[in-house]
């Protein structure tokens, strides 16, 4: 089907089917072979797609989520279905089974994802409102219901993993970033020295097309290093900063703290939770600063921080913009904007379409087809353009979601695509891409796809 003759209500349809492919009923698998569980981040995308379709499902899906929070206030980064998926490495690999935090019953991961889930909160209470009804009934009573559990989420963020209160988020594993294997990560990485890893058998290369568009072997063995490294102290959060061999200040993670802790600030006010609200605004504030403070004068872009090395991570990624997710100083977007929509990101001239390569393609670090290190992910235009319509920016978010509908108007869904070729990569029916493409189209009915808004 060509983007000419594609209509936005089969885009639609397309999209809400990848969704039922992906429901298991309580929770949204990320994609159906490569990722068969529920992963943080991807569930806060999910959600913001559901609500389009279903409130009460989106809930749902936050709800699931929200039930294997740690007792010390983590949301783990994998959620695993009872069945053994194949997915490596699954729940028995990461042994938090012996982790005194994880709650009984529950089988996760031991590490976190970006905090976009009160973001995703507000969209679905939004949508709710909208319809009316019951909806509006559920949504709200989840409100009251979850708040406690967001607000700990977003402590345990602040506390254990800014003890310094630098307004900076501190990860201990690439994983955490959600960009796996960005050249963000390669100087970190390259200080990491495997000890002794348990032999393992990836499964992820036996669901894509091309081996060469995942993380290759060396890179999976630093991977689980980590995580063996994390697993030795039982994965408390004391004894894992001092034990583990990667340790960052993640930019963009912190610039998605920011824009989060406000809008769960705004949802605290609805609740009348006053006290709550000033402290979460406080942490917004924080976090703003803190990610607007790792600005590059000379590039205009964000910067993480390698804290085992003390050295700043400068590199020509996406997450250089973690400032525009943040929101902050006027002439600090303002500049970032114009780089943004400038010839190093979306203005280059050999895009297939003007979307934000995860890589800018004029760095030496790109690589159009592999996984992290280039190619355009479709959930990060969609949160790109959140941000461009909180702050005022309609001719930015405009361009975001015409060129994202036209990306998407392929039907594949896919994880990453080629951001010259245009060619789908990485895993098919991929669950946020798919939402992303409902969230873009908004309420049945709205603009077509190749309609510029
Ligand atoms: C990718 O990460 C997982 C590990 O967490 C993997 O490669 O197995 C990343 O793209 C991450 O951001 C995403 O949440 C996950 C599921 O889509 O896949």
């Amino acid at each position: 089907m060509s983007i000419e003759t594609l209509s936005t209500a089969q885009l639609r349809a397309a999209a809400i089917e990848v969704l039922r492919v992906n429901d298991l009923g309580t929770m949204t698998t990320a994609a159906p072979n490569l990722y068969p569980h529920m992963w943080s981040w991807d569930a806060a995308f999910i959600s913001i797609g559901l609500a389009r379709v279903s409130v009460p499902r989106a809930i749902t899906e936050l709800r699931t989520l929200l039930a294997a929070q740690w007792t010390t206030g983590m949301i783990p980064h994998i959620v695993f279905t009872d069945d053994d998926t194949g997915y490596f490495p699954g729940f028995d690999r990461w042994g938090t089974a012996n982790a005194a935090a994880l709650p009984p019953g529950t089988r996760s991961s031991g590490i976190c994802q970006p905090p976009v889930h009160a973001i995703a909160l507000r969209h679905i209470l939004d949508r709710a409102r909208e319809n009316g009804g019951s909806d509006q009934q559920a949504a709200e009573s989840f409100l009251a219901e979850s708040f406690d559990g967001w607000l700990a989420w977003h402590r345990w963020l602040a506390t254990v993993r800014d003890p310094d209160g630098v307004g900076l988020v501190e990860i201990h594993h690439g994983w955490e970033s959600g960009f796996d294997n960005s050249p963000r990560w390669d100087g970190p990485y390259s200080r990491v020295v495997p000890g002794e890893v348990e032999p393992f058998t990836r499964r992820d290369t036996l669901h894509v097309a091309d081996a060469s568009e995942r993380p290759d072997d060396a890179e999976y063995t630093k991977y689980l290093w980590l995580v063996q490294q994390m697993a030795s102290v039982r994965f408390d959060d004391d004894a894992v900063r001092d034990t583990i061999d990667f340790r960052v200040r993640d930019v963009f993670f912190s610039g998605i703290m920011a824009a989060s802790s406000e809008v769960l600030a705004g949802l605290g006010d609805e609740l009348g939770r006053t006290g709550d609200a000033a402290e979460l605004r406080e942490l917004a504030a924080r976090f703003r600063a803190g990610v607007a403070s790792t600005v590059d004068p000379a590039t205009g872009l964000a910067r993480d921080y390698d804290v085992l090395a003390s050295e700043w991570i400068s590199t020509d990624t996406v997450s250089g913009f973690a400032p525009l997710v943040a929101g902050g100083d006027p002439g600090l977007l303002e500049r970032q904007r114009d780089l943004l929509q400038g010839p190093h990101w979306m203005g280059h001239p050999d895009l297939r379409f003007p979307l934000p390569p995860s890589t800018s393609p004029a760095s030496p670090a790109f690589r159009p087809r592999t996984y992290w290190r280039g190619p355009v992910w479709p959930f990060l235009n969609l949160l790109l353009g959140w941000a461009s319509a909180r702050d005022g920016q309609e001719h930015l978010h405009g361009s975001l979601r015409s060129a994202s509908l036209d990306q998407l108007s392929d039907l594949k869904f896919a994880e990453y695509y080629d951001p010259l070729s245009g060619t789908p990569l990485g895993s098919f029916a991929q669950a946020w891409t798919a939402a992303a493409a409902l969230e873009w189209i908004g309420a049945p009915g709205g603009a077509s796809p190749d309609t510029p808004s």
